[in-house]
Parts: C-alpha cells; sequence; structure tokens
C-alpha cells in the first residue's frame, strides 16, 4: 500500500500545515466535536475517530449496508449542539433497500470514542435515488442557531435535464434542495413551503445543483452554500428561505428575476468542483484578527483554500495552495482549520485520504512545501531526492543526520546506489536569518528484486468505445525473478476523466488478468472525456508496477475525414494539437484556460472544414472552442457551426482572454457538419483557434482517416519512466503509461464529485 506521498501545503508566513492523519480510504466529510476529537467519514461508511490529533485504531461506527457505488455513499456528520450532555451525532448515507438506494439521516450516540451498538436511529429516509443515477448526492449537515438540522440535498440527476422536468424545480421532492428538520426527524411547522400544496414540507428553499458543503456562521446564522457546478461556474450561494438559486436553468449568475444570484462565484479557469466550506469564528481564535468572520472553502481541483468575506464577498483572497484535492473543511474550537484530501494522484490505491490541520504559529522561519519521499529502488540505480522550502536562504541535505558535504540545492542526486545505502534516511535542512525547518524524512530502500513489468494488451493502444459497448480488459505480466506473474498478482481500476479531474468507474478489482466491463448506456455530455485503465501487478515480494491506457469515445472528429481540402488561415488544420505555425504537424497540445485536449482540429482563422455525416447520427457534436493558450491572451475569433447549412452556433467574438464556450448540438438526422472560424474582424494574427475535444456521439462506429502529415506528438513507449509526478511515489508506487499518454496532463485527480453531465442514451439497453 502507498501511503507515502502527502506532503505540505502551501500556507503564507507565519502558518504551519500538519499531517495529521493518512490511509483514510476516499474520506468525504468530518466533523470537530467540541473537545478537539474529530470524526471522519468515509464514503463506504466506515467511520474514524481521531483523538488528541492522533488517528485511533478501529472504527467509530461502520454503517450497514452502504451503497457507496460512483458518488453515492457516506457524505456527512454533524454533532448536535448539544452533544457535551447528548452525544448525538447526525450522519448523512446512502444506503441499499433491496434493490434500491436512498439517503437517509440518521443518528447515533457516542460513548468513549466509539457510537454505542445499537444506537442508530433513523431520521428522515429521502425518497429513492432515481434508477440509475450515481452523482449528486450532497450529504452535508449544519445545525442552525434556531436548533434546526440543515440537510444539503443533490439534485440526484447525472444530466442537466429540461427546467420543466427537473428534480432541482420540482417543490414535491427534496433533491436539489437545502431541507431544514427538527433533530427528530419532524417538520418543523413554520417551514417556509409548509402551506405550499403538493410540496415537500422539509424544503427550504430549492435551484441547487450539488450542494457538496455548506456552513452556518456561529452567532450571525449567516447560510453559504458551496453549489457544485457543471462546466463553467462554481458558485457560493447565501442561503435563505424560499429562494429559488436557479439550477438548471442557469449555471452562474443571470438576470432573471425567478432566480437568486451566488453572491461569489468563480469561472473553471480557476477550479472545478467547489468542496469544502466553513467560517472562521472559533471559540479560541488562533489565527490573525483579519480571518475572523471570513468563509473558507476550498476547491478540489487546483488544490486551494481561499477566504471570502461576507461584509465584501466581490472578490476571495487566497490562503492556502498545493493541497491534492480537498474534500473538507472544519474549524476546530482552538482556532486551528482541519482539511481532509483524497491524495489520489498517487493512482494505485483508495487509501491514502489524510486529514491535515492548519496552525498560526506566528514563526517566519522557512515552510517546508514538499519534503523528499521515501522510495524503493534497484541496486545500483540512481534516486533523487527533492524539496521544497519558501522563504529559505539556504538548503543542507543529510544523511542519517550528518550533513552530505556540497548537497546544496533543492535536490539530491546519489547516481549509483550501493547496499549500504539500504534504509538510509535523507533530510533537508532548509535554514533563513529567523531559524531553520527540516523535512520529513525521507527512508531509502534498496532492492534487489526487479520490479515487475505489467502491459495492457487489450484495449488496444488507439481503441475506442461506444455507449452500451462491453469492453475486454487484459494484460500480461513478467518479473525477473517470477516468471510470468499469475491472475492473482493483477488489479485493475477505471476511472472516467474530464478535463483534469476524474470519478471513479470501475473500483480496484484484484485476481484476474482479463475482465470485461459495460460501458453504460450512456453517451458523454461533455468534450474532453474518456477512460483511463490502469493495471497494477505485484511480484511475489510485493513490489508493485502500475500502468495505463486512456480509451477515448468514438466519434472524434480528429478521427474522421473531412470533405474537400479544409480552408486554414496557416499551414494545413492539425489534428490532435493546436495549428502552431505554417508547417504541419508543429502545434503543441491544445490548451483552453490551461486545460489540456488530448484530442481535437486546431485551425487558424480564417478556417472552414466540412464533414459528411451521412444523417446517421443520432447524439451530438461536442466541442470547446476558444483561443489557444499559446497565443498567451492575444487573438480574436468567432466560431460558427453549420448543420446542413444552418448556423446552428455562432460563439460571438471570442479574444484570448475569454473562457472557452462549450457547444452541444443535436446532429441526428444531420449530413453536413461544417465549422467555421472567421478572424473576429481585425485581422487573423495570432487567431490560433482550437475545436477542442471535437467529436460526434450516437454515430456509426467511424472509418479511422489515416494522418500521414499530422501524427499525434511523440508518446513515450511502455518502457518509460513516467516524468510526471504521477511518477513520484514512493517504493512500490511508480506508475507509467502504457500506450498513448500526454506527458503534458497534469496529474490525475480522482474526483467523487460530478461537474461533468452524462446523458442517458435511451436507444440502448
Ligand atoms: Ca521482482
Ligand atoms: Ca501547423
Ligand atoms: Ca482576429
Amino acid at each position: 500500500m502507498c501511503l507515502g506521498n502527502v506532503h505540505a501545503a502551501n500556507v503564507p508566513v507565519g502558518f504551519a500545515d500538519r499531517l495529521i492523519a493518512t490511509g483514510l480510504n476516499s474520506p468525504t466529510s468530518m466533523t470537530i466535536l467540541p473537545d478537539g476529537r474529530v470524526l471522519v467519514v468515509q464514503q463506504n461508511g466506515i467511520i474514524r475517530t481521531i483523538k488528541n490529533d492522533a488517528l485511533l485504531p478501529g472504527n467509530f461506527y461502520a454503517v450497514p449496508n452502504v451503497d457507496s457505488f460512483s458518488e453515492r455513499g457516506c457524505l456527512g456528520i454533524t454533532a448536535d449542539p448539544g452533544f457535551a450532555t447528548n452525544h448525538y451525532l447526525y450522519i448523512y448515507c446512502t444506503v441499499k433497500e433491496g434493490a434500491t438506494s436512498h439517503n437517509r439521516i440518521f443518528r447515533v450516540t457516542e460513548s468513549n470514542d466509539v457510537a454505542v451498538p445499537g444506537s442508530e436511529q433513523l431520521i428522515l429516509r429521502l425518497p429513492n435515488v432515481p434508477a440509475g443515477v450515481q452523482w449528486h448526492m450532497g450529504g452535508a449537515l449544519r445545525f442552525g442557531p434556531d436548533g434546526k438540522l440543515y440537510v444539503a440535498v443533490g439534485g440526484q440527476e447525472d444530466l442537466r435535464e429540461p427546467v420543466e422536468t427537473s428534480n432541482s424545480q420540482n417543490l414535491a421532492n427534496p433533491f436539489g434542495k437545502i431541507l431544514r428538520l427538527n433533530p427528530d426527524g419532524t417538520v418543523p411547522p413554520d417551514n417556509p413551503y409548509i402551506n405550499t400544496a403538493g410540496a415537500y414540507s422539509y424544503n427550504y428553499n430549492l435551484g441547487l445543483r450539488n450542494p457538496f458543503a455548506f456552513d452556518i456562521q456561529p452567532g450571525t446564522g449567516l447560510m453559504y452554500i458551496n453549489d457544485v457546478g457543471a462546466g463553467t461556474w462554481e458558485e457560493i450561494n447565501r442561503g435563505q428561505p424560499a429562494v429559488n438559486y436557479g439550477w438548471p436553468a442557469y449555471e452562474g449568475d443571470n438576470n432573471d428575476p425567478r432566480y437568486t444570484n451566488a453572491v461569489f462565484s468563480y469561472s473553471h479557469t480557476t477550479g472545478c468542483a467547489i468542496t469544502g466550506g466553513a467560517f472562521y469564528n472559533p471559540l479560541n481564535t488562533q489565527f490573525p484578527a483579519s480571518f475572523t468572520g471570513k468563509y473558507l472553502f476550498a476547491d478540489f481541483c487546483n488544490g486551494t483554500i481561499r477566504t471570502l468575506d461576507p461584509a465584501n464577498p466581490t472578490v476571495a483572497a487566497d490562503f492556502v495552495s498545493d493541497i491534492a484535492n480537498p474534500v473538507n473543511l472544519a474549524v476546530a474550537a482552538d482556532g486551528s482549520v482541519y482539511y481532509l484530501a483524497r491524495n489520489q494522484n498517487v493512482g494505485d490505491s483508495a487509501d491514502v485520504g489524510s486529514v491535515s490541520k492548519i496552525v498560526f504559529t506566528n514563526s517566519q522561519v522557512p515552510r517546508i512545501t514538499q519534503s523528499p519521499q521515501s522510495r524503493t529502488v534497484f541496486l545500483g540505480d540512481p534516486i533523487t531526492f527533492t524539496v521544497a522550502a519558501t522563504d529559505a536562504t539556504s538548503i543542507q541535505w543529510q544523511r542519517n543526520g550528518v550533513a552530505i558535504p556540497g548537497a546544496t540545492s533543492t535536490s539530491y542526486t546519489i547516481p549509483q546506489t550501493t547496499a549500504a545505502d539500504n534504509q538510509a534516511i535523507y533530510t533537508a535542512v532548509t535554514t533563513n536569518s529567523f531559524g531553520t525547518a527540516t523535512s520529513a524524512p525521507a527512508v531509502l530502500t534498496i532492492t534487489s528484486n526487479r520490479f515487475p513489468v505489467p502491459s495492457i494488451t487489450t484495449p488496444a493502444a488507439g481503441a475506442g468505445f461506444n455507449a452500451g459497448d462491453t469492453v475486454t480488459y487484459s494484460g500480461t505480466a513478467t518479473d525477473a525473478e517470477d516468471g510470468t506473474l499469475p491472475a492473482s498478482a493483477f488489479t485493475w481500476r477505471i476511472d472516467f476523466m474530464h478535463d483534469t479531474h476524474s470519478h471513479p468507474f470501475m473500483a480496484e478489482t484484484t485476481g484476474q488478468s482479463s475482465g470485461s466491463v459495460i460501458v453504460p448506456g450512456f453517451e458523454a455530455d461533455a468534450p474532453n472525456t474518456w477512460f483511463r485503465l490502469y493495471l497494477t501487478v505485484k511480484d511475489a515480494a510485493g513490489q508493485a508496477e502500475t500502468v495505463f491506457r486512456d480509451v477515448y469515445p468514438f466519434g472524434q472528429l480528429s478521427e474522421l475525414n473531412p470533405v474537400g481540402t479544409p480552408r486554414n488561415g496557416e499551414g494545413p488544420i492539425e489534428l490532435n494539437m493546436n495549428n502552431g505555425e505554417a508547417a504541419a504537424g508543429d502545434g503543441s497540445t491544445i490548451s483552453l484556460g490551461r486545460i489540456p485536449y488530448a484530442k481535437g482540429i486546431g485551425v487558424h482563422a480564417p478556417s472552414d472544414i466540412r464533414y459528411d455525416l451521412g444523417g446517421t447520427c443520432t447524439g451530438h457534436f461536442l466541442a470547446d472552442v476558444g483561443i489557444d493558450d499559446i497565443a498567451q491572451g492575444a487573438g480574436s475569433v468567432a466560431f460558427q457551426v453549420l448543420l446542413d447549412g444552418q448556423v446552428a452556433f455562432d460563439s460571438g467574438v471570442m479574444r484570448g482572454t475569454d473562457l472557452r464556450k462549450t457547444v452541444k448540438l443535436s446532429i441526428a438526422g444531420v449530413k453536413e457538419l461544417r465549422l467555421l472560424v472567421n478572424d473576429g474582424g481585425d485581422g487573423n494574427t495570432l487567431d490560433i483557434a482550437n475545436w477542442a475535444g471535437a467529436r460526434v456521439s450516437g454515430c456509426p462506429v467511424p472509418t479511422p482517416a489515416p494522418p500521414p502529415s499530422t501524427t499525434p506528438p511523440t508518446t513515450p513507449s511502455t518502457e518509460t519512466p513516467n516524468p510526471s509526478p504521477l511518477g513520484a511515489g514512493g517504493g512500490g508506487c511508480s506508475m507509467r503509461p502504457d500506450g498513448t499518454f500526454d506527458p503534458t496532463l497534469p496529474g490525475l485527480i480522482l474526483a467523487a464529485l460530478a461537474s461533468v453531465v452524462w446523458r442517458r442514451r435511451k436507444s440502448v439497453r
């Protein structure tokens, strides 16, 4: 198991980030008790106790019959305001009941750091999760100053339904709402919709998509709700009774008087999923006074905690960065701030969740932002340790506590390891005029056991899929000591990827060298989506190696032959790269708002491309459009999509500084797809435009187009060590791409949070 890759977050001068607990399996939420104990909820229903900042062995509670498929599971916890005397805790979980599942709020009673056996009391059972829905469960719980229990419930729809039929706009159900209930589960008689015919009587407001977190400010009762967006905007909404926040009519601000705008929202150029939220109003203030009363919120994708001032919520201030997938925040009574991180860019285990806390030390010694990692290497191979620190004026590496002469830079390399290096401990001591800070120790393990060599056979590199397909995966593994490894050595996992984050699709499956999985009867409703298949093999000595393969949906435009010769403003159009300059194949990875796209069409205005779809497709044309980041904010273009000669999409003038726009058009029965880009009316300097992630869905499997002059960027072979942070694991945690791999892709993020929408394809299954 690989637990080592938690690194310190980047905190401001005077603060410190302290790792409290590791090895948590997909944690989702936590609550801090008045005495400082922390209860951490895992998605699988296991709840753990942290006491005196140490993770206790054993469970606080194991919730029975939890359904933790995809985003379902245990998602929220809060303590009763009278916890000191009644010891009540309220928990939100998806629970199986026969063939159906539903979310429920229940209560357990704590005693001696565990839940009293048999103390579980059902508070409120929500209606069944609609059949097949896997995302947007919500789950956060908080008590208000009125003594009522507030519950955030997700829309429980995977797709963006029409307003008229959406759950979030339907008062008859609890989905996409904040609920308000008495702690015993009865309905408060002053609830806002209590006299509305047909309304679900617990509803407090409506029009939310996936309110994954919210908090209520001590003293003022101000409620801020974090609503995870679909493709463009993350919102913080002020929680009020009988207010409609507008999903799915709108995402982000609008001028429609029926809906209430967020108090603060941010686009997907600065994040992708708003997660934890907490007001800084602790019993004992520890942080500087400027923090008091601020709202702290986290973003899963960009790894930040920022602060928002409720008195002036137009701009958020930076606070903490470089957290690996924060999912939850909580303020302790002593004024420190705890956060849960998933850390799942490691890629080979779900057991890598961690709890850390941020404290104010008022110290100005250097801050270690990344400690060297423990590593296992083969005898004689080189090894490099690295450290990152801020405000350090010098660095000195130590081996077993003794300074290494000349080792004074941020990295330290042993060109050829020897047996004497086994179990040596390496640290980096950083110094400035205020004092020193020493990194966490890294242990070097020297092995004469060769790493196993996994290889994915199917899907083959370049293979695609359609919704409803049965996809077979298989692989082989050899090992220098063990020979061919048996099926028991294999572990498979599949993530569904979107932009720079991912969703779990197939959980880790051990013990088979091949298997199959059915791609559900949905078609991706967003560009830049694919599946990533991981194969991890372990040799007899337990040494593991992981490889992965990306598998894209069929219908990528880069695999379709255009009709005739496309028009392009500089050189030929480019496949799976931006236009670059006039030469064929000289582009780089398509990038919009720093999001990379492995697929798509790169053009330069003016451009005109036509495709013959033959009238046989039933799905959509999907693309993200914008000027490539390579233009560094320059350029101006307008995109148009013509379907059988009719303008179906017109972006208007888009400049290099504008956000990308997502195009989704029905192409049922459409014969000709035509993609036009003009120069925006001001000439075509740096008009490097992308049809990023462009593809057509619901089409017969296309005939691949041979792209002789526009081969994709060179990909490392399966024998090449992964240069990305993915490969930075400790002993037994290295990972390499198998087949197609874009070395510019950032570390993947395993998300339990949907910010992508799928469309269920009614015609399949
Ligand atoms: Ca071996
Ligand atoms: Ca070019
Ligand atoms: Ca222009």
